[in-house]
């Protein structure tokens, strides 16, 4: 028997020691795949510098199996320069699967290569622009990840390698956010220490799942770079993102900067831009959601003063910023409050910082020539822990800090979270609030962000708006306030509901927060009162007056009656009649 299991083990290393050298590539090839032919890793532009280095043990892991087989499905040129790619047949099968599954086409991800290109959608006036590499700040790219598609986070950090390279990378941090997927482990480490550049990436890995906030905070821990810049775990840079964001660090250092965020497409991974001349910039809702806006007339107005002929490419204040994607100076990053480490999961960092960078002294700016894509995703392809509304509660936890008496709009919006037990204590966020001597909300609203519709402010009357005949009171249903939809009516509630807020402003404009009343326009009755999205600036909507309890629409003269209603969002105007009991309405405040 002895004899037996020698013979068989001499025969067993025999074959695992063989190594053969690959012609191609010159490295050492393990005997299992031998014979498989070898696929050189697509190498498109010449200036990519995260050449690959020789791996230095003659026996193979086994994670070269399957890094080697990833490059073979990855076909070079690819969706380059950022265009859509279609899959066909089983791949189209395949990728449609895992679509429905995690929101992004996980399939088309692993064909494309690594290193593609996404396009060069900078203006034109930014190539002007010549950065001294010896003379910016280092940056620390911070990229956080939970159970992301392996290759879209590779992509990632190829994509941050091949376009902030130019001197001024001082290393990327992965943070993994105790990920279960195993490819994200071992094959991961493997990976960045035999295909990538030596010392410039390091894997910080957390032993329990922390959330976002916390896991960019560990990242920050362990930086040393003189700029922190934190990405999402799927984006890919326009060449050289990263200087004007460093340059504009050294010239202001309590500048918080955020690069254009591009969209790339889930589905077929195409990069896609407004144009190069028009971005937005961060807002939000008072239900405490970040949303997008134009940037506003006020500050291009600034713009132009600041930087004369290149308005285009100055950089432009933004009230708020999405949160995944921006660049603060590591010391500053920690002077004014980091983050709120009891925040939990995903969601309200991003409010948080952004109103805190303002009320404590500094800014929060788009650099429109550092442009970055980032995969938005239609749900989240991960479970919140414990199932709780992270978003609402961090959120809260935010509004309790910063928002002074407007609080009581954020709680109108979310009456779920006023008496929330997971909000917890949040005096040591205020303590801080108070050592940096940070100013109020209100002077954050008048200063930073007037445009922003205050439903209590420069109003002639708010609240509920009741018919005098019957219980009804006016409600938006509900609806998307993005597209036009008819004003409704519904039994008021007992206390003001969001749905049934609405202001009657300075400027006679009958609106909700994102919507404004108008009359369709038509020949014949009925004549419906219609909520269309506001004009930007507030004095172009449709105006109503409010006297003797009629509500008087200026345009057509009509009233609004509750006469001819057919159904609950059937709201009509008709002619005045100053006797009609069908026309007057109690405005709750005025
Ligand atoms: C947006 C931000 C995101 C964050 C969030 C609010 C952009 C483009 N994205 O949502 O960065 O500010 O708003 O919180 O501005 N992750 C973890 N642990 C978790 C959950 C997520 O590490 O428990 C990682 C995730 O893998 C990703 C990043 O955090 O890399 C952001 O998550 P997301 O992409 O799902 O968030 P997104 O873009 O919808
Ligand atoms: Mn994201």
């Amino acid at each position: 028997v002895f004899v037996l299991v020698a013979l068989c083990f001499i025969l067993y290393s025999k074959v695992v020691n063989q190594v053969d050298v690959d012609l191609v590539s010159g490295r050492p090839v393990a005997a299992a795949f031998r014979h498989r032919p070898q696929v050189p890793v697509p190498h498109q532009e010449a200036d990519i510098d995260n050449e690959i280095l020789p791996i230095p043990p003659a026996t193979k892991s086994p994670y070269d199996l399957s890094i080697e087989l990833d490059l073979k499905k990855q076909q070079p040129g690819l969706g380059d320069n950022g265009v859509a790619v279609t899959l066909t047949g089983t791949a189209k099968a395949r990728g449609d699967k895992i679509y429905k599954k995690i929101a992004l086409n996980e399939e088309l991800s692993e064909q494309l290569s690594y290193n593609r290109t996404v396009g060069d959608h900078r203006n034109p006036l930014c190539l002007k622009q010549k950065f001294d590499s010896n003379t910016l700040p280092s940056a620390s790219v911070v990229i956080i990840f939970y159970n992301e598609p392996y290759s879209v986070l590779v992509r990632t950090v190829h994509s941050t390698l091949n376009t902030c390279n130019g001197g001024v990378l001082q290393e990327i941090i992965l943070v993994d956010d105790g990920s279960t997927n195993p490819e994200l482990g071992g094959k991961l480490d493997y990976y960045i220490r035999t295909r990538l550049p030596k010392g410039k990436v390091t894997v910080l890995r957390l032993k329990n799942r922390l959330g976002l906030i916390r896991a960019r905070l560990a990242g920050a821990r362990i930086a040393t770079g003189d700029v922190l810049i934190f990405l999402d775990a799927h984006c890919e840079g326009n060449i050289g993102w990263c200087e004007p964001l460093l340059h504009r660090i050294k010239e202001s250092r309590t500048s918080v900067l955020v690069p254009i965020i591009d969209v790339i497409d889930a589905s077929d991974f195409q990069y896609s831009t407004n144009g190069y001349k028009s971005f937005q910039v961060g807002g939000f809702q008072w239900s405490g959601h970040f949303d997008w806006v134009n940037v506003p007339e006020r500050e291009k107005q600034r713009q132009k003063r600041e930087c004369k002929e290149e308005r285009e490419i100055c950089p432009a204040y933004s009230p708020t910023m999405a949160g995944g994607l921006f660049a603060i100076d590591r010391r500053y990053f920690w002077e004014v409050g980091s983050y709120d480490e009891q925040m939990d999961g995903w969601g309200g960092e991003n409010l948080e910082m952004s109103f805190r960078i303002w009320q404590c002294g500094g800014t929060i700016e788009t650099i429109p020539c550092s442009r970055v894509g980032h995969v938005f995703r239609d749900f989240h392809p991960y479970k919140f822990p414990n199932d709780r509304d992270t978003h609402g509660i961090n959120t809260a936890r935010m509004a309790l800090v910063w928002m002074d008496e407007y609080i009581n709009i954020f709680f109108l919006n979310r009456p779920d979270l006023k008496f929330h037990a997971d909000i917890g204590d949040v005096t040591h966020r205020v303590m801080l609030r108070k050592k940096l001597r940070c100013k109020s909300f209100s002077w954050y609203l008048e200063n930073i962000y007037p445009e922003k519709f205050v439903p209590t402010k420069n109003v002639i009357a708010w609240g509920k708006i009741k018919a005098a005949h019957g219980v009804l009171c006016f409600d938006d249903l509900l609806q998307n306030n993005e597209k036009p939809y008819n004003l409704g009516l519904y039994a008021c509630g007992k206390s003001l509901q969001k749905s049934q807020l609405f202001s009657l402003t300075k400027n006679y404009v009958l609106r909700n927060e994102l919507s404004c009343a108008t009359v369709q326009h038509s020949d014949s009755p009925p004549f419906r009162v219609v909520m269309v999205p506001c004009l930007e600036n507030e004095e172009y909507n449709e105006q109503w007056r409010y006297s003797d309890q009629q509500l008087i629409h200026t345009r057509t003269g009509m009233c609004i009656d509750i006469r001819g209603q057919k159904g609950m969002d059937d709201v009509q105007v008709a002619p005045c009649d100053s006797n009609s009991e069908t026309q007057r309405w109690l405005i709750e405040h005025d």
